[in-house]
């Protein structure tokens, strides 16, 4: 054992003081004997095995089913630093108040000592870090999401560098529960929760907090973005995009996306990452992208063969289902899944459910935990230790009225300017209200681990050094008629607008420029075999200036509020510019 490492357990057991300590090597011996002793102690339930092959079923407490922000610190030396869209804690005052709480949390428990990777290996892109939990539960999942154990140790040797996870469940009391994360010390402490997000430290814990600021530190960005290829068959140009979507907004959907019947003979889609993208400039001044995950932890409502017929595949066997319905067939169902609805079953809280019940069956932001290898529009170079080239980044989220289904930022900084406005839609994937519209920069608001405006001056500077940026996008699936109905189609047909993009990448499109972007006229988007009302396309291409009127002031009131002295003045520039394209429609 590296014993760096060894040091860090053995204070952390005098604090903690667990029954026993286990190591974990990631073997496939070790699996079976943890699988079984998670099933001795009911933490998972093992479902019929000749439908869902080593198929587990984990239900969550009822109180902790969603990342919890307003329990997520980020705890620098200087509050500063942390900026205005994170809470802060100083790390004494963080230290000390969670050390009350890990003081004998493990006691009558095992610690399990987890050592990952993010990013493969061989990796230059790729990094270290070590959970200890006394959640057997984690350790099943993050053998899915991360590769665990042997091979993240041989790449450590005898390195202190790796980020250093602290979790337990303790008693699950949201009074004492606390996501804590140190940039400067390479530590997470998280205590409380036995849920996603929370407590797999290696997703968005390291994987974006931490990373974000070693990013910036180190210059290379961690953003929350899918990864997908996209295959033009007909000339076998072949291009790689990333974009940043909110929470529960299409991430997963959209890597994994089938294109329409209509235009398969054309277009092929095959995913590297479904939410979380490290991305480096490579010696020719090319933006590059790993996936530094080894699973994909996906929204299970809405999953079926017509949404996401590649997911459905994917979560096949060696998956984890947590908060779904447990069927009395002793399989797995929630709403929006392929097959009907089970006369009986348990809910996500414990509860017999049938059709009639009142409430829903599976809790909205019930998961599934894959293998990335397991889904069959994998990228052939997913594991590329050089990363695949990015040649378009995409933002997006839920907007009812704003945004229209595509634009094309002027360049680089006006692209940065339109990733730190967006604003979208609250969702399940986090505690509290559904539905709320809020300022999520690039996707980042929940994520970025130093301050935001630090973060918009980073995107600015990386520009600089890339001999092509990216073109930057913005995309809208979620556009709503008077009546509150999605306009566009989504999902698959979404491929529409990603051949757009990827023509107009190629210099082999052409857009018009409006006040807000370049905008495809709605012939330049593809409908062949889509029925959809003639001017719908056009009604989605549409800028609405009362609206954006209000979005202009929407844009200056969030400006004001997160502006410390930090925010760089080229985002002030451009939205001065925004307004006053505006102003002469
Ligand atoms: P996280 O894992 O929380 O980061 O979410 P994600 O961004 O990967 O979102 P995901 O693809 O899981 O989709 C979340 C929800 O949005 C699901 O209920 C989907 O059915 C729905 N959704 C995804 N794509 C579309 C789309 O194109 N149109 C519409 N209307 N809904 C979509
Ligand atoms: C998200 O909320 O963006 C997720 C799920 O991908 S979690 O891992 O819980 O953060
Ligand atoms: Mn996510």
């Amino acid at each position: 054992m590296n014993k760096h490492v060894e040091v860090w357990v053995n204070e952390t057991a005098k604090l903690t003081k667990p029954d026993r300590i286990v190591y974990i090597d990631g073997s496939d011996a070790e699996k079976e004997r943890l699988t079984k002793e998670a099933l001795a102690t009911k933490e998972i339930t093992e479902l019929d095995q000749k439908r869902y092959p080593d198929c587990y079923y984990h239900r969550t407490a009822i109180n902790d089913v969603a990342r919890v922000e307003h329990l997520t610190f980020i705890c620098t030396m200087n509050k500063q630093d942390a900026g205005p869209t994170n809470n802060w804690m100083s790390p004494p005052d963080a230290y000390a108040k969670l050390s009350a709480i890990f003081d004998g949390s493990m006691k009558g428990r095992t610690m399990y000592v987890i050592p990952y990777l993010m990013g493969p290996a061989n990796s230059a892109f790729s990094k270290v870090g070590v959970e200890l939990t006394d959640s057997i539960y984690v350790v099943l999942n993050m053998r899915i999401m991360t590769r665990m154990g042997k091979i993240a140790l041989d790449v450590l040797g005898d390195s202190a560098a790796f980020v250093k996870g602290l979790h337990s469940k303790a008693d699950l009391n949201e009074d004492r529960r606390f996501i804590c994360h140190f940039p400067e010390d390479n530590t997470i402490w998280s205590v409380g929760s036995g849920y996603g997000g929370n407590v797999l430290l290696g997703k968005k814990c390291f994987s974006l907090r931490i990373a974000s600021f070693l990013g910036r530190n180190e210059g290379w960005m961690a953003e929350h973005m899918l990864i997908l290829g996209l295959k033009d068959k007909k000339t076998g140009e072949k291009q790689y995009i990333a974009a940043a979507f909110p929470s529960a907004c299409g991430k997963t959907n959209l890597a994994m996306l089938v294109p329409p019947a209509a235009l398969a003979d054309r277009y092929e889609v095959t995913t590297v990452g479904d939410d979380i993208a490290w991305m480096r400039i490579d010696d020719n001044g090319q933006l590059r992208a790993i996936n530094p995950e080894y699973g994909f932890f996906g929204v299970a409502p809405g999953t079926n063969s017509k949404s996401n017929p590649n997911a459905v595949k994917t979560i096949k066997k060696e998956t984890i289902f947590t908060n779904v319905v447990h069927t009395a067939d002793n399989g797995v169902w929630w709403e929006g899944s392929d097959d009907a609805a089970p006369a009986n079953g348990t809910d996500w809280k414990g509860n017999p459910w049938t059709p009639a019940s009142k409430e829903k069956g599976a809790n909205p932001n019930s998961r599934f935990t894959a293998l990335a290898k397991n889904c069959p529009c994998i990228d052939p170079d997913w594991e590329s230790p050089k990363g695949v080239p990015i040649s378009a980044i995409i933002f997006g989220g839920r907007r009812a009225k704003t945004a229209p289904l595509v634009y094309e930022s002027f360049n680089w900084q006006h692209g940065v300017f339109v990733g730190a406005t967006m604003a979208s839609e609250t969702t399940a994937a986090a505690a509290g209200q559904v539905g709320v519209m809020r300022n999520d920069p690039m996707a980042m608001k929940p994520f970025c681990g130093y301050n935001v405006n630090d973060y918009f001056a980073h995107w600015l500077a990386m520009g600089k050094k890339m001999k092509n940026p990216p073109k930057i996008f913005n995309v809208n699936w979620f556009r709503q008629d008077e009546n509150g109905a999605f306009m566009w189609p989504g999902y698959g047909e979404n491929l529409r607008v990603l051949a757009w993009i990827a023509a107009r990448t190629a210099g082999k499109a052409t857009a018009s420029e409006t006040a807000i972007g370049n905008l495809p006229d709605a012939s330049a988007i593809d409908t062949t075999g889509l029925s959809i009302p003639a001017d719908m396309v056009k009604k989605l291409l549409s800028i609405d200036k009362s609206v954006w009127e209000t979005e202009i002031a929407s844009i200056r009131k969030f400006f004001g509020e997160i502006d410390d002295g930090r925010l760089p003045k080229e985002l002030k520039d451009e939205l001065e510019k925004l307004a006053a394209r505006i102003q002469k429609i």
